[in-house]
């Protein structure tokens, strides 16, 4: 029986879901399309199989065709990101980055991580988080009036004083690229593992648009599959290193990076890898093999850049003044009194889908912070480009100037279906 006939209810759900994505402009900056083939695999029958363990060495039987799709996994990713070894199997961002540091530390060690309101993710030690309660995260800035920029010689400073074990990098809200290079050279000054969690950028790296932090000789780089890599959401673990016995507890070396992190994924932290996922990430690594996605990548990134200068020609303040990557943060309450919440709920009105973010230091809560945060992979994966992204800069600004107006608000709507209906979304479903 057919979904549509035995749960109309969800059909139906799935169905608006459909329509919403199709006639809106979906500018979150960790939200993708993914296409077809992507979405046949993860509706395959490989849900259905239980693959504790690695490719070869399973703890259940017939896992002959699972290895084949684990083991193509797990190959293409480290051709893409020019390393050793990769484990596919966590279940997503949280996930992936617990199990690097459940692998290295003991309670109590310390993570030197971005600060949160600059930039960093709620896995690099928000205090609600268990990680946070678990492990001592402490934490460098960014410089405002710098574009942006690492203080390093602070950043050395802290990491001299708290010897951390792991220096992280890594961001869910930073509209800029890193210096690798300045990271790894305070790791080595302090005997740190270096870690970058490009869970954002995956994508901008696969397609050679940002720098790879391998190229700097970081140690363990983490990424999601679901936002620019466009692919199922999942998490990917990679590192340099070949894998010794997973089954055989290995000694703490920087050698054994690799056997450490797979023990750490399963059976440390999780237990069967859902395969009809991993089947997912591989067809979506390929698709990242593929020249169009270069190209995606470059265009991601040049549409950022012009809807970050139209807006701040329309007066919209932007954190760090412009962006290197696939993202901005808007201080809309700088820009215009409007609050983050507000601005976020004034533009879905209008049709465009955006979130609510603090900016650095925000002196407002995170329910009601003083910005936004947009991005453009989305948009580019439905084929628009600059031209699209100057008309949207001016529909963005006049909604929420005029946030308390809703003939505005729905006028722009209207315009943002004409301009989604000829970039067309899943036309075969
Ligand atoms: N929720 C993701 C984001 O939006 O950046 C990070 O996990």
């Amino acid at each position: 029986m057919n979904l549509n006939t035995f749960d109309p209810e969800i059909a139906n759900a799935i169905i608006n879901e459909l329509n919403r994505q199709r006639s809106g402009l979906e500018m979150i900056p960790s939200e993708n399309f993914v296409s077809e083939a992507v979405l046949e695999a993860l509706g395959s029958i490989m849900t259905n199989k239980y693959s504790e363990g690695f490719p070869g060495r399973r703890y259940y039987g017939g896992n002959e065709f699972t290895d084949q799709v684990e083991t193509l996994a797990i190959e293409r990713a480290k051709t893409i990101f020019r390393c050793d070894h990769a484990n596919v199997q966590p279940l997503s961002g949280s996930p992936m980055n617990q199990a690097v540091y459940l692998a290295f530390l003991k309670p109590g060690d310390t993570i030197l991580g971005m600060d949160l309101s600059h930039g960093g993710h709620l896995t690099h030690g928000a205090p609600v988080s268990h990680m946070g309660k678990l492990f001592n995260f402490v934490r460098y800035k960014t410089h405002p009036e710098n574009l942006g920029k690492i203080d390093f010689d602070e950043l050395t400073r802290i990491a001299k004083e708290t010897k951390p074990k792991i220096v992280l990098c890594g961001y869910t809200s930073y509209p800029r690229d890193y210096d690798y290079a300045d990271f790894k050279k305070v790791a080595d000054e302090v005997g740190a593992i270096t870690m970058a969690d490009v869970a954002h950028i995956g994508g901008l790296i696969a397609g050679g648009a940002m720098r790879n932090p391998f190229d700097y000789g970081f140690d363990i780089v983490t990424t999601t599959t679901h936002k620019t890599l466009r692919g199922p959401r999942g998490g990917i673990i990679l590192s340099k290193g070949k894998p010794g016995n997973p089954f055989k507890e290995p000694e703490m070396t920087k050698e054994n990076i690799p056997t450490i992190l797979d023990r750490s994924v399963f059976p440390g932290l999780q237990g069967g890898p859902h395969m009809n996922n991993i089947a997912a990430i591989a067809v979506a690594l390929k698709e990242a093999m593929q020249p169009e996605f270069k190209v995606y990548a470059h265009q991601v990134i040049a549409n950022a850049k012009v809807l970050a200068n139209e807006l701040i020609k329309q007066g919209m303040k932007l954190v760090t003044d412009g962006t290197d990557n696939h993202m901005m943060v808007a201080n809309t309450i700088a820009s215009f009194g409007i609050d983050g919440t507000s601005a976020e709920k004034t533009l879905e009105h209008a049709g465009i889908t955006v979130n609510k973010q603090v900016i650095p230091d925000d002196p407002l809560p995170p329910y009601k912070p003083s910005g936004i945060r947009i991005g453009t992979p989305a948009l580019t994966t439905r084929g628009m480009k600059e031209d699209e992204m100057r008309t949207i800069a001016g529909w963005i600004v006049e909604a929420i100037k005029n946030h308390d107006k809703p003939e505005v608000l729905e006028n722009i709507h209207a315009q943002v279906k004409n301009m989604t209906a000829k970039f067309p979304l899943y036309p075969d479903l």
